[in-house]
């Protein structure tokens, strides 16, 4: 018996299928690559912003290694002041004064240092009315009590002078004083301060920062601006030095003196007094009444200085660092650094 195998054709239904198929995988592959394509794009955002970041972080790398290297200059420059200050101090020739012809009173000229320059200079914080002079510790003791008043005065003859007509001693002298008991007539203690919208307490206690002036009651940033350049904070009592004085305190240190007068003082001061008899001396002539004058002026003033301000500028790049640093001549004409702070320049 033979069998038939019937023929079945599979090539017509396959050839069918295939020409249902190939639009279906032509756009598969279509859209395959659409996607191929987004994430190589996506990818590429990606890396682009990595990359991107990476860069931004680099440079801002950069910037804190240039800024550390220029706050390391900086330190060079304050090690450069306490040098020259100590040479001045262990020099019979310069210890005995401290006046603007010393070396120490000259700038340092912007200097080349690795990638950029220094500069700087040192200013004699005793040239200035020293605020802590207004402390007082014990209001039974008439010694405090009579040092504050010849303080007070030459602190408000020195505002006259700046020609600043709010009456901001009293609130200064109970901003540090210890207890809370108002000055009359123009103090102010907690109650003013606590009464503001965003309350605090007075300091009671000396001013590390002459900034901190600002919290006092009658001190506006005007007001504490036109002080600045004359004022200084240093952690105990201290004589104005009148080799270095300008002209504005000078002409605060007697009411028989004034700006003019001070102008001319300070214009004559050709070399150092080295006593303080020898600039009354030379300054009495400019007056009304010597005796008196002589009597206030004495305890007020000398001729050298245990406080100085070192500024020292860096830039390194773009990268710029100003340094200021208060510096204090020990006991035993060494030189050690009270503050640092960052300057304005
Ligand atoms: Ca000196
Ligand atoms: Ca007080």
């Amino acid at each position: 018996m033979k069998i038939v195998m019937k023929k079945t054709s599979l090539k017509k239904p396959h050839m069918h299928l295939t020409r249902f198929i190939k639009p279906v995988r032509r756009h598969q592959q279509g859209v395959a690559l659409l996607t191929a394509l987004l994430i190589v794009a996506f990818a590429t955002i990606i890396a682009v912003n990595i990359i991107e970041r990476q860069q931004y972080d680099v440079q801002r790398l950069q910037n804190i290694l240039l800024g550390q290297q220029a706050y390391l200059f900086a330190l060079g420059g304050e090690a450069w002041a306490k040098s020259v200050l100590f040479r001045d101090k262990n020099n019979s020739n310069t210890s005995k004064t401290d006046n603007l012809f010393e070396d120490w009173a000259k700038p340092l000229p912007s200097t080349f240092i690795e990638g950029g320059t220094i500069s700087g200079k040192i200013n004699d914080l005793q040239g200035r009315f020293n605020i802590n002079n207004l402390y007082i510790k014990d209001r039974n003791d008439l010694s405090q009590i009579n040092r504050l008043k010849e303080q007070k005065a030459l602190f408000e003859r020195l505002l006259r002078v700046l020609e600043i007509s709010n009456p901001i001693s009293d609130a200064i002298i109970d901003w540090m004083d210890t207890d809370a008991d108002v000055t009359f007539p123009r103090g102010a203690e907690d109650q003013n301060y606590l009464e503001k919208s965003a309350g605090y307490r007075a300091g009671n206690k000396k001013i590390s920062n002459i900034t901190e002036l600002l919290l006092v009651e009658g001190i506006t940033a005007r007001i504490y601006k036109k002080l600045e350049p004359y004022i200084c904070a240093l952690p105990e009592q201290t004589t104005i030095n009148i080799n270095t004085a300008p002209a504005e305190v000078i002409a605060a240190l007697s009411d028989q003196l004034d700006l003019e007068k001070a102008i001319s003082i300070v214009e004559n001061r050709t070399s150092a007094f080295d006593t303080v008899k020898k600039f009354i001396d030379k300054t009495k002539g400019l007056t009304t009444n010597k005796t008196s004058y002589e009597l206030v002026i004495t305890p007020l003033i000398g001729v050298s200085s245990r406080y100085f301000e070192v500024q020292a500028y860096v830039q390194i790049d773009k990268i710029r660092n100003n340094l200021v640093s208060t510096l204090k001549r020990t006991s035993t004409n060494g030189i050690e650094t009270l503050s640092r702070s960052p300057g304005m320049n």
